[in-house]
């Protein structure tokens, strides 16, 4: 047996460095690497679970092709024919840009960025554009600094105060927690704003139930005290921001008592925030989950504004943390993607692409070929992803595992795990450590990486003179000027894992990068969009608030959010205690609907209908009932059969969250 240092691809905050155990060519154990600064030997169930992942039954180990409805083996070679000659067709009939790739980021390796060189090198697909992930508040965030920028884990230690605002830190980004739990023994506060009282809440000094969707309301009411308090800071509002007179009228325009109202948080505990936020420094920590609403995009950018209004923005143990897009920025993405080779293109917003899948036309989508994700479970509104999917005539998915997605397809190509190639991975969301991953095992039958597959389509269809780079020399070039700073390929393979040098405190000398080169209240890059650049008084689509007669016939606001023991789709089938759909309830809807646990209930809107077994949350905001997400169709299905796949306020982010549901017993 020997063990080998690797890292985890999953789509996570957290990245962590493993140690990883293989004895006669086979993955055995996984564990935590305990030299690695961030994670520190910790590692979740989802990453040790990797094991059964490569190693499963269940995995697509030969290219499958349907035919008369029934998947049969085909070889290598007929699989990238046929399929290299279909895109050939469809390019040649109706234009490059009737295939549609579709994906998601189910894999955290650099390389997967040779599925776009792919594809631009193909003369330019219908690509993605936005996230249901976290679209809305990275473009907020673009708005108000000019980039998503996060502080580094370790800064926690200046911070006084710590909001976890809308970030199930338990669940989704254990080593947080970990900081959590280490500053809070030192006297640091700790609050959580979340309309469910999650794990994070348990160690907090307060926890502050929200009504879903409604966090902006709360920044203004905090903002509208810091002001009547006179505790703003006059001197980074004046030197280093715009547009501070329009966003005092909006905080003008409406009263606190209305704040109260809308939040259901009660005026002695925004006051009590107003201080904690003057009182700092004060780390803002945001989830994603409370910007998939129509409102969502505001709601960063109020949040944003309240940290900029409080001067914790640019200091140490300050800064409104959401994505760290500057860690993917790192690499040299033009290297690996070849833009220039694109001759036409479409974009589809991610989260709307079932409905653009059925009305394009000029060119109609003819092909789908997707990789990296799942978009029969993970995309809104999943009987339209259905009828969008059914209505083209070729789809191919690239896959370990024979997922709701891949039932679909017409070929399935077998993907290597991330133990049978090598590449390097980061994540855009916390650290900014690039870990290395070696291929430990040679590929399962005959699974190929991702690289391989999109290589051997390039060469049958005459664009492989671009393909002609080992994985090496792929990795060498997404390092681009990184390597002149000292991390080069051999580095971070020698090290296991490197910082990349990214900023640590960003905004640390108040220049930011949006037009004006100041914090914008009021967006340039907004109105340049075409959107009025000012911050709103704005509320969900599914709200009470603006669809009142919606609200009586489904009253209940429907969360959707992660499992705590999969990783979205990726677990369900691998764990039998998972595959049942648990429908939790707030309190006040048990009382009222007289339900007990494990009683069987309906879930419903005019999207659709999900049935699964009760159980009571213990504290909540009222009206709540969640389901979590990732769930196979036939373990009871996705709960996008019931979530909108409308983009939110900036276009480029989802709504899932912002659902309206019935429920009853059956
Ligand atoms: N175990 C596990 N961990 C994961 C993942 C996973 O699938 N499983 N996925 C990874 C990925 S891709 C992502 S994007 C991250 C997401 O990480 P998070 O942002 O932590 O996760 P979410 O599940 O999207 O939602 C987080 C919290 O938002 C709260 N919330 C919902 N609506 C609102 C609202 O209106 N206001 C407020 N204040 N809170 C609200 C929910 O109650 C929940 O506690 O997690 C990553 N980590
Ligand atoms: N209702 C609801 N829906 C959601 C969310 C929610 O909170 N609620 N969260 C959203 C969020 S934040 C995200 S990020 C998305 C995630 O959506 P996805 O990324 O689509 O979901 P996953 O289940 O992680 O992965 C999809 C598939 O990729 C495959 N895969 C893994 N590695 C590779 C590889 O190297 N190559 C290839 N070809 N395939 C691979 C896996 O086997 C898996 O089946 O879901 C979104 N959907
Ligand atoms: S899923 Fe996240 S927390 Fe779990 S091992 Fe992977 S990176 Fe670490
Ligand atoms: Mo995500």
């Amino acid at each position: 047996m020997t063990t080998y240092k690797s890292t985890c691809p999953l789509n996570c905050w957290d990245n962590c460095g493993f140690v990883v155990e293989v004895e006669d060519g086979k993955i055995v154990k996984i564990d935590g690497d305990k030299e690695h600064p961030i994670t520190k030997g910790k590692i979740c169930g989802r990453g040790r679970m990797l094991e059964a992942r490569t190693n499963s039954d269940d995995r697509v180990l030969y290219p499958l092709k349907k035919i008369d409805g029934e998947f049969q083996r085909i070889t290598w070679e007929q699989a990238l024919t046929e399929i290299s000659d279909k895109l050939a067709d469809v390019k040649q009939t109706f234009g490059s840009t009737a295939v549609l790739h579709s994906h998601d980021y189910a894999n955290g390796g650099l390389l997967t960025k040779i599925a776009n060189r792919f594809f631009n090198s193909f003369g330019g697909a219908t690509e993605l554009i936005g996230s249901i992930c976290w679209g809305s508040g990275i473009e907020a965030q673009n708005w108000d600094f000019g980039n998503a920028a996060s502080h580094a884990p370790e800064d926690i230690y200046n911070s006084k105060n710590v909001i976890i605002w809308g970030r199930n830190v338990t669940r989704t980004n254990m080593h947080l927690f970990g900081y959590l739990q280490e500053v809070r023994k030192k006297g640091v506060k700790i609050i959580v704003i979340d309309p469910i009282y999650n794990g994070t809440a348990k160690i907090a000094d307060s926890y502050i139930s929200i009504t879903p969707g409604m966090d902006g309301f709360l920044a203004i009411g905090i903002m509208k005290e810091l002001i009547r308090l006179d505790l703003q800071d006059k001197t980074f509002l004046e030197k280093y921001t715009v547009g501070y007179e329009d966003l005092v009228e909006i905080i003008d325009s409406i009263s606190i008592q209305k704040v109260e109202k809308l939040t259901n948080v009660p005026r002695e505990t925004i006051t009590k925030l107003a201080h904690v936020y003057s009182e700092g420094p004060t780390a803002t920590y945001m989830g994603l989950g409370m910007q998939r609403y129509a409102n969502g995009g505001n709601t960063i950018r109020l949040i944003d504004a309240l940290v900029a209004v409080s001067g914790n923005v640019g200091i140490p143990g300050g800064g409104a943390n959401f994505g760290n897009t500057q860690v993917g920025q790192s690499f040299d993405s033009e290297a690996l993607t070849l833009p220039e080779k694109k001759k036409e293109s479409r974009a589809f917003v991610m989260t709307e692409q079932a409905e653009k899948i059925l009305t394009a036309t000029e060119p109609p989508i003819k092909m789908i070929m997707v990789s990296c994700g799942n978009p029969l479970t993970q995309v809104p509104n999943t009987a339209l992803v259905q009828e969008a999917f059914h209505s083209v005539d070729s789809i191919v998915v690239l896959e370990q595992f024979m997922t709701d997605t891949a039932r679909l397809a017409d070929y399935v190509l077998p993907s290597a795990t991330v133990f049978e190639e090598e590449d390097i991975y980061y994540s855009s969301m916390f650290h900014h450590y690039v870990n290395y991953g070696p291929k430990l095992v040679e590929a399962r039958g005959e699974a190929k990486s991702d690289v391989w597959i999109w290589t051997e389509l390039a060469k049958r269809l005459g664009f492989g003179e671009d393909f002609n780079y080992a994985r090496e020399e792929y990795i060498k070039m997404g390092l681009g000027s990184l390597q002149d700073e000292g991390i080069t390929f051999e580095t971070i393979k020698e090290n296991s894992h490197m910082p990349l040098p990214v900023n640590l405190v960003p905004w640390h000398d108040f220049q930011f990068t949006t037009p004006s080169g100041k914090f914008e209240f009021t967006s340039a890059i907004g109105e340049m969009k075409g959107y009025d650049g000012r911050l709103q008084l704005s509320y969900p689509r599914e709200s009470v608030y603006t669809d009142k007669e919606l609200a009586r016939k489904y009253p209940y606001s429907l969360l959707t959010i992660h499992p705590l023991r999969s990783n979205h789709s990726q677990h369900y089938h691998l764990i039998e205690s998972l595959q049942t759909v648990k429908v939790e309830v707030s309190k006040d809807i048990a009382e009222n609907l007289g339900l007990l646990p494990n009683d069987i209930v309906r879930v419903f809107n005019e999207r659709g209908e999900i049935k699964g077994k009760v159980q009571i949350l213990k504290e909540s905001s009222p009206n709540i009932v969640c389901i979590d997400e990732g769930q196979w169709h036939i373990f009871g299905g996705s709960v996008n059969s019931l979530t909108p796949h409308e983009v939110s306020d900036n276009g480029l982010g989802s709504s899932l969250y912002d659902c309206l549901v019935g429920i009853e017993k059956v």
